[in-house]
């Protein structure tokens, strides 16, 4: 190591671990707890670095890039593998040529995502190696490692990251010695390793066997599996995160710190829990490692106690560790539900958010407004079901706006609105989906809508970013995670092209016309599409002026207050906009709407 410190986060220390081992090409498809893998490796200009358009293609550009002999490292959130599951598949079945590392960042506790899922058993089912590091020094250190593994072995590796770990900031030594080693770029052509004919692919299945037998022979020696030696009779057995905390728990038992998730090191093991009395093992989520030790005839303890669901942390474990007889908690304060004290802050829209106008209308349409109770559950059937997507506006799900009925996946949207329409609901659907998601994977739908003779509605709220997970570019944005002015692929163009013959595009801002289009939209008996665009207010700095009410013709209806605007609100029985929120001259959404006309721009002085 040589003498070099620096403050990073987990994703930072991956990205600066790859670019010091020399990858020349990263992909991704931005997503918590991933997303800062690339925006970081992106800064560097000697390498190429994409936004891909999903997860699936972040990982065949990948594979490309490794057929092609460059080291190449893949990153996304947890349920991004699941897009990218087949090409990930693929890859392992053929094997790879520059070191192609993926970085899976899994969201236990669901901090910023659509469901929680332990990806280890991807790897299982793909048979690659699992590398998971405990801390920032390690996620620099390990991806190195990672690289080496995956050129070794012929594999793609899955790197392992979960929320505290990518997010966390701990001191992290350089290596000089890391420094960009050179790679040569060359394909080589090999039918038989790269085309799966089934012939081919029949061939590579032994390969698979055979290199995870070699891989459970480098698991028992590698530097990524750790014996710490304690005084007690006790040894604990984990990875990753969890490890920080049952360090903290256990400081006298014996460890064994797995930084090499799958396959596991079978002597190592029996080894291990030969020299203990008892062996407990600490893992957040499924009882990954547990039932694989166990399958080795080895005696272990550990999901009895903890508990499967959400984030693990100290005091969570010290509770197990107890309710297990291997500690004694002196009686003091829990900090267990801490966080759960803090006051709630529930998410909404920003001020002049520009996706706000079309889910105020929807609300209203077809009597759903009416329909809802407070809580958003059904009084009986409504006249508009609203399919959702991902992105921040799936907002819109909480009162007052209550304008939307389901959110499964990314892109999921338009098939659900095909799917309602088909089986035959007497309302009509709309689907609503965000830019950056209908690129993600809403075109496929709207392919099928044609296709199919769906009578749907389609909402695309343009606000040309990726919002949710920081506004990272997209393809419709026309400008690449570097930096470079490419060519914006036009949506309108898009749909067009593939046979919708009913596309409108509207300003979000403009309350009348999305009603007009929205509503004819509805009416028609054929696919549509209404383009709501509108600049994201976080991104909007030409912000101007504010709002404000005139209590003198203000009725006190509270319309203004259905929009769900944070800048307006009620206080002491009046309605207020704060000035300094107010996002002026560029909404208005609340001038439009308000019967009374109590609502103008207030000039800023100058
Ligand atoms: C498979 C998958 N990949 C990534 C994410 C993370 N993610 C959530 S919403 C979203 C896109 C949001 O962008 P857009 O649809 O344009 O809506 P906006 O937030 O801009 O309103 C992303 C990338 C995810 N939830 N699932």
């Amino acid at each position: 190591m040589g003498n070099i410190k620096k403050l990073l986060s987990g994703n930072e220390a991956i990205a600066l671990g790859a670019y010091h081992s020399g990858i020349a090409v990263a992909t991704a498809y931005p997503g918590t707890p991933s997303t800062e893998i690339l925006e970081n490796l992106s800064q560097f200009k000697d390498i190429y670095a994409e936004w891909s358009t999903n997860e699936k293609v972040a990982m065949e550009v990948g594979l490309g890039a490794s057929y092609a002999g460059v080291r190449t490292l893949v990153s996304m959130k947890h349920v991004g593998l699941n897009v990218a599951s087949d090409p990930f598949l693929a890859a392992a079945t053929t094997g790879i040529h520059g070191g192609l590392v993926v970085v899976s960042a899994d969201d236990p506790g669901i901090h910023s995502s659509q469901g929680e899922q332990d990806n280890r058993y991807y790897a299982k089912l793909a048979r690659v190696p699992i590398v998971e590091p405990a801390d920032s020094q390690e996620a620099y250190e390990f991806i190195g490692i990672a690289f080496t593994l995956s050129e070794q072995y012929d594999t793609p590796v899955l790197f392992r990251v979960t929320t505290r770990v990518a997010h966390s900031k701990s001191v992290v030594e350089l290596d000089d010695a890391l420094i960009r080693p050179h790679h040569k770029k060359s394909f080589y052509h090999n039918v038989e390793k790269y085309v799966m004919l089934p012939t081919h692919a029949r061939n590579r299945v032994p390969h698979m066997h055979r290199r995870m037998a070699e891989l459970i022979e480098y698991a028992e020696t590698t530097p990524l599996n750790q014996i710490i030696d304690g005084r007690s009779k006790l040894g604990v057995i984990s990875s990753g995160v969890s490890y920080q905390y049952a360090r903290e728990v256990f400081p006298e038992a014996h460890f064994l710190k797995l930084g090499m998730d799958y396959p596991l090191p079978p002597k190592m093991l029996h080894s291990f829990a030969a020299r203990v009395d008892k062996v407990f093992i600490v893992e957040e989520l499924d009882p990954f490692l547990e039932e694989a030790i166990k399958e080795l005839g080895i005696q272990v303890e550990g999901k009895k106690f903890i508990s499967r669901v959400g984030e693990l942390n100290k005091t969570i474990v010290r509770h197990a560790a107890e309710k297990a007889g291997l500690i004694t908690v002196p009686n003091q304060p829990s900090d267990i539900g801490a966080i759960h004290n803090l006051p709630g802050r529930p998410p909404l829209l920003c001020p002049g958010c520009p996706h706000s106008g079309a889910f105020f209308v929807l609300s209203t349409m077809g009597q759903r407004a009416k329909i809802l109770d407070a809580s958003g559950k059904s009084q009986g059937e409504s006249k508009l079901i609203i399919t959702g997507d991902i992105g921040c506006y799936t907002l819109a799900t909480y009162p007052p706006l209550r304008a939307m009925d389901t959110t499964a996946c990314m892109g999921a949207s338009i098939g659900q609105a095909i799917g309602l329409e088909k089986a035959g609901v007497s309302s009509k659907v709309v689907a609503v989906i965000g830019d950056s998601t209908f690129m993600h994977s809403g075109i496929t739908g709207v392919i099928d809508a044609i296709y199919n003779a769906a009578k749907i509605a389609i909402v695309i709220l343009d606000n040309g970013t990726t919002a949710m997970t920081g506004h990272q570019d997209h393809p419709g944005s026309g400008i690449s995670a570097q930096g470079v002015v490419t060519k914006a692929v036009d949506i309108e163009q898009l749909v067009r092209g593939a046979g919708v013959n009913d596309v409108k595009v509207v300003n979000a801002f403009d309350i009348k016309s999305i009603r007009a289009a929205l509503k004819s939209a509805l009416d028609s008996e054929e696919v549509s599409i209404v383009i709501v665009r509108g600049k994201c207010a976080v991104r909007n700095k030409a912000r101007q002026n504010s709002r404000r009410v005139d209590i003198q013709k203000c009725n006190d209806c509270e319309v203004c207050l259905r929009i769900g605007c944070p800048a307006i609100y009620k206080e002491e029985g009046k309605i207020i906009i704060n000035a300094l929120t107010c996002m002026g001259d560029q909404c208005g959404i609340c001038e439009q709407l308000c019967p009374k006309q109590a609502i103008g721009i207030f000039r800023d002085s100058k």
